[in-house]
């Protein structure tokens, strides 16, 4: 088999990627306080990051993403900051905000230009009462952005990556590298979470059977829908019951109104004559 390309695309197929775009500022303790930083302009009242973050429990974000720009304010020194590698961010101390034009650089394999992104560094409080009684206590201001990244059709070396599971290695403790313990784990020998077909198969089909190395299988998903087709019987048969006892009450509701109405019609009935007696 061919190694995946990185210049031959993926007809019909899209993956999208999320990436946390944000900043947080915190309060600088003020000039001649002994825990101010040293060497930092007096009239700076604020330390702050802005950066790019994979959300957690996501795919690795460096399957997709090379590295980040950030174009800060141009009275800083050196205001394109590149980070080739996480953490993608950028801290500084500074009085007021300002916009940050973010580069996203995406992996060569992925064959796909740059995307820009920006944000507002946003240094005082805001948002409503209880935000900012929070941001008063915990003395961070953060706000923060999920951005969605599409690579429609990608490159088959994109996409290869995209969907492997070395994308959530990460994730794996440090003990889980094989054996007996990560067998436990739902870790295969390999060091990976155990997913898909027995012989390595990579697919979204689940495997018939269910075995030791098999978590989920067809069978089990079977299993499953037949519960909650029963369930659903169930709730079927309550809800027809219920509808007969409500159908009965109706009866016995309109056979009520119709005797009142009956005695109604007597007692004016009978008013009426009355009164047509006491007339006479
Ligand atoms: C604007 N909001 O967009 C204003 C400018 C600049 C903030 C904000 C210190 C920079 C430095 C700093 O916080 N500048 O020390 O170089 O026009």
């Amino acid at each position: 088999m061919p190694a995946p390309a990185a210049n031959k695309r993926v007809k019909n197929k899209r993956i999208s990627r999320n990436i946390i775009i944000g900043s947080e500022a915190w309060n600088l303790p003020p000039v001649g306080h002994p825990d101010r930083p040293k060497n930092i302009p007096d009239d700076h009242t604020k330390r702050w990051t802005v950066y790019a973050r994979q959300p957690e429990g996501d795919p690795s974000l460096t399957t997709w993403l090379n590295k980040v720009q950030f174009k800060i304010f141009n009275t800083y020194e050196n205001p394109l900051r590149t980070c080739e590698n996480p953490p993608f961010e950028v801290t500084e101390t500074g009085w007021g905000g300002f916009t940050v034009d973010i580069r996203l650089h995406f992996q060569p394999i992925s064959g796909e230009k740059a995307q820009y992104r920006q944000h507002f560094l946003q240094l005082e409080k805001y948002g409503d009462e209880k935000l900012q009684a929070q941001q008063e206590k915990t003395g961070c201001v953060r706000s923060e952005f999920l951005e969605v990244v599409q690579f429609n059709e990608p490159t088959e070396a994109l996409f290869e990556a995209l969907t492997s599971e070395d994308q959530w290695n990460y994730l794996l403790p440090a003990t889980a590298k094989g054996g007996k313990k990560a067998a436990m784990m739902g870790v295969g020998p390999n060091g990976r979470p155990k997913r898909g077909f027995p012989n390595g198969e990579r697919s979204a089909q689940l495997p018939e059977k269910g075995g030791e190395d098999v978590p989920f299988s067809q069978e089990q998903e079977m299993t499953l829908i037949q519960t909650i087709r029963e369930k659903i019987g169930e709730v079927g048969k309550e809800l027809e019951e219920e509808s007969k006892r409500r159908a009965e009450t109706e009866e016995k509701l309109k056979a009520l109104r119709t005797e009142l109405g009956h005695e109604a019609a007597q007692q004016a009935a009978q008013q009426a004559s009355g009164d047509r007696s006491r007339r006479r």
